[in-house]
């Protein structure tokens, strides 16, 4: 039992599995009432109401000037420049490559628009939206061209999804586990409100002509990125977007038009989009023979693996942290997705996965997109290990590593959504461990990724 704690605390629900793991509802129930008192450990209790009319406490220097005027367009706290993404250019390319969104300093569930991740084949374009267009074109009764200003007439919705690169999390195939940052290491993915124009309207109106099964979706980069694009899907739920939460697409993002398909891996969600053409078979582009498909143990290719599978991601605490506040009571909060509808469940181990607790789920829990969950837990002192696995509506878990190297082999570089262990050892550290089953066992050279 720990020191720190008020009794009233401890009194009422029993933990829920081993090794500190609380019972969720305590952030609900007593979270709510008793917030401030069960956290106090962290606070540091004021000596005396005197203070308050103390002048040195009472007028920082910030209260007596005026602040500064209003601007046009905000940005973030000159205190929060770590915040940001961390870039990943290709050595020898550099306008081809990543850029990661820092999950691990965020919280929620939106990512800012200014912190989403990027992944681009040849750079951003500067596209003046006057003059780009799309073209939807190939198997339809009449070819028809949109301009920017035309699609802004057409009655939008918005949908909050997830896009999550293919190739996101590609160092947990690595033989040596990376230290990487939460984000670092998992955020080639990232979660906003879209709004736009769903593309079945764009397509009736062209007339889809028998025989048409996929769509060739063409970006207007240097790279002229192209994918294929099953036909059913875009008609589902593919959405020409024009709005990223709120205000219009960034540059980074696909400005002017990017295609949505919620729940689909990154590539297919082609940025600044100027061709769709339907036909009767794919392309078989660069992006989906060479890249985003896994060589497997057999010698065959798994390809067109559009669906991103649910994961989960514990933020914080996470590699790299400390638990700077000694033995006591720390919340442990992360995200989970699905790229196959809602989140229905997460679990947590803080026992290397002897026994797991279920995380409460912040509500609204909305189908391929961001879902944070958060679970209190008591620090013993001794080390550690956390697990975090997600559980979607169709029942998929999320497998452990080695579960994931058993299905694919060791040659992959995409499409890793194997269970990630935080260790915390005795000064409260957090680092990135594998299992030991699967550190023996794996056997090839670390990757050294360079996204091309
Ligand atoms: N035109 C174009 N579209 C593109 C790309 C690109 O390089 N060019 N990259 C793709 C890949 S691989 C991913 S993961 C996503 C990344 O989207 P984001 O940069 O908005 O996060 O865009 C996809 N769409
Ligand atoms: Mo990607």
């Amino acid at each position: 039992m720990n020191e720190q704690l008020p009794s009233h605390f401890q009194a009422g629900l029993p933990d829920a599995a081993g090794n500190g793991l609380m019972d969720r509802r305590v952030l609900l129930k007593r979270g709510l009432v008793f917030g401030a008192t069960a956290w106090l450990p962290v606070a540091s209790a004021a000596t005396s109401v005197d203070n308050i009319r103390n002048p040195d406490l009472a007028r920082p220097q910030w209260m007596r000037e005026p602040g500064r005027e209003f601007s046009t367009y905000g940005a973030p706290a000159r205190f929060e420049k770590d915040v940001a993404r961390f870039t990943a250019p290709n050595r020898v390319m550099r306008n081809s490559g990543t850029s990661w969104t820092p999950l691990h300093l965020l919280e929620g569930t939106i990512t800012p628009s200014g912190l989403h991740f990027e992944r681009h084949h040849n750079g951003v374009p500067d596209i003046d939206p006057g003059a780009h267009s799309l073209l939807i074109h190939g198997r339809v009764d009449r070819a028809l061209t949109f301009n920017v200003q035309d699609l802004l007439r057409y009655p939008q919705r918005s949908t909050t999804c997830f896009i999550e690169c293919g190739g996101n999390s590609n160092a947990g195939w690595n033989k040596i586990p990376s230290q990487s940052q939460a984000g670092y290491f998992h955020g080639l993915v990232s979660n906003s409100e879209w709004t736009g124009i769903p593309l079945g309207v764009l397509f009736q109106e062209a007339g889809v002509k028998r025989g048409a099964k996929w769509v060739i979706a063409e970006g207007a980069d240097a790279f002229a990125m192209h994918v294929s694009i099953p036909l059913e899907k875009i008609l589902d739920d593919g959405m020409l977007a024009l709005y990223q939460n709120g205000e219009r697409l960034r540059p980074e993002n696909g400005y002017p038009l990017r295609l949505v398909l919620p729940g689909w891996e990154g590539v297919v969600n082609v940025k600044w989009l100027r061709r769709l053409e339907l036909s009767d078979q794919p392309v078989m582009a660069r992006n989906e023979t060479a890249r985003y498909t896994d060589l497997l143990g057999d010698g065959t290719a798994r390809m067109f693996s559009f669906v991103m599978e649910a994961k989960s991601l514990i933020t914080s605490p996470s590699s790299g942290m400390v638990l700077k506040g000694g033995p006591g009571l720390y919340q442990i909060t992360g995200l989970a997705w699905s790229g196959r509808g809602r989140v229905k469940k997460v679990e947590v181990s803080a026992d290397a996965g002897k026994s797991w607790a279920e995380a409460e789920l912040q509500e609204p829990i909305l189908p391929r997109a961001f879902t944070r969950f958060r679970i209190p837990w008591r620090w013993s002192g001794a080390p550690a290990l956390l697990k975090s696995r997600a559980i979607d509506e169709t029942g998929y878990v999320q497998p452990e590593r080695q579960a994931l190297i058993d299905q694919r082999g060791r040659h992959g570089f995409y499409h890793y959504n194997g269970i990630v262990n935080w260790s915390v050892d005795e000064q409260g550290n957090l680092g990135h461990v594998y299992d030991e089953l699967a550190a023996q066992q794996s056997g090839t050279p670390d990757i050294d990724a360079d996204w091309d």
